[in-house]
């Protein structure tokens, strides 16, 4: 992949977070989305590249705009396979919480696990710990794996999770060991990065999420050396076995069959991506730990992005200053 292309999906992240921030506070998660929608694949299609969505908004039936399938850039140059969530927290966005992202992953053609939206049990870790994991064992058993790596007691090992009534019996247990938790309400692509970068408080992600968001973080993982396991979970294995989500799951399981992916089964990151050729970019709607949000003060606007090259290693992060008046006609209708 070019390497100047990472400037030019930095852009497509901070267009997509200044249309979502318009929309901060304001309650409304779908225009919250649309408007992030909209501005992402406004300026894919300024960039000369042959791009298809492969995780999107949704099948082509679902989703107007960035649907699974749907051809992005102009056509021009590299074939790419994107896989993009223009806002990784529609309920912090719409309720004014932290830790809100625009996020993309970008990889060759083939590059990324075709699945479908469904929920996913990941595990990640960062570098030093890459080793010691295994989905196939119990969770206590791989935080021991973990805890020894890092050469740290159980007691100052710190797992971040999802604080969904899902995790109530697990964030105990953890508890239990001695582990200290941080379970914070939405958003698990932004602790996944910090689980695998050095400066931070978490050694380790665990959280049955979305499955969309795990594909985008493995990408990232994969660039920043750490590791990750999966296993996709039809609803009636989280949710209950109520008879909704029981056809839910059934048509999860068929989507999963038609694309070959396997499921209830060990993942693991190369099978998640498939090789480091992967540019990931994610701007802050609002503040988090992970970059700043947008500011806005009258018509100039700030964003941070952090941009991670798969190849090189190389960890970018982007603070621009974006005079709203001079932003390209149809983006001004979006954005503030
Ligand atoms: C997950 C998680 C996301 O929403 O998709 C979650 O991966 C949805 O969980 O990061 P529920 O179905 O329990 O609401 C996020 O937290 C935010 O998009």
């Amino acid at each position: 992949m070019r390497r100047e292309l990472a400037i030019e999906f930095s852009r497509v992240t901070e267009a997509a977070a200044l249309a979502g921030y318009k929309w901060l506070g304001r309650g409304d998660k779908n225009t919250a989305d649309g408007a992030a929608v909209e501005a992402m694949r406004l300026i894919f299609n300024q960039i000369k590249i042959d791009g298809t969505i492969v995780i999107g908004e949704g099948e082509i039936d679902e989703a107007p705009m960035l649907y699974i399938g749907e051809h992005v850039g102009t056509g021009e140059g590299e074939k790419l396979d994107i896989a993009v969530d223009p806002i990784e927290g529609t309920r912090m966005t719409a309720m004014g919480q932290s830790n809100a992202l625009a996020v993309l992953a970008v990889g060759e053609k083939g590059s990324f696990l075709q699945a479908p939206d469904m929920y996913m049990e990941k595990l990640i870790v960062g570098p030093n710990a890459r080793e010691a994991i295994n989905l196939e064992l119990s969770l206590e058993q791989n935080l021991k794996a973990i805890a020894i790596a890092l050469d740290k007691p159980l007691k100052e090992l710190t797992v971040a999770t999802l604080a969904k009534p899902r995790h109530d019996r697990i964030i105990k247990d953890m508890q239990g060991l001695g582990v200290r938790v941080f379970a914070i309400p939405d958003g698990d692509v932004a602790i996944s990065i910090l689980a695998c970068v050095p400066y931070s408080q978490v050694d380790v992600l665990y959280c049955i999420g979305g499955a969309p968001e795990g594909i985008i973080s493995a990408a990232v993982v994969r660039a920043l050396d750490g590791n990750m396991q999966a296993r996709l979970l039809p609803r009636p294995m989280v949710k209950g076995p109520t008879e909704e989500n029981i056809k839910i799951g059934e048509e999860e399981v068929a989507r999963c069959e038609a694309s070959g992916v396997a499921v209830n089964t060990v993942l693991k990151l190369e099978d998640l991506v498939k090789n480091d050729n992967v540019i990931f970019s994610a701007t802050g709607i609002t503040k988090g730990d992970l970059v700043e949000g947008v500011t806005v003060n009258g018509r100039l606007a700030t964003t941070e992005t952090l941009v991670v090259r798969g190849n090189s290693r190389t960890i970018r992060r982007i603070r621009s200053t974006h005079n709203l008046d001079r932003k390209h006609p149809d983006l001004k209708n979006i954005i503030l």
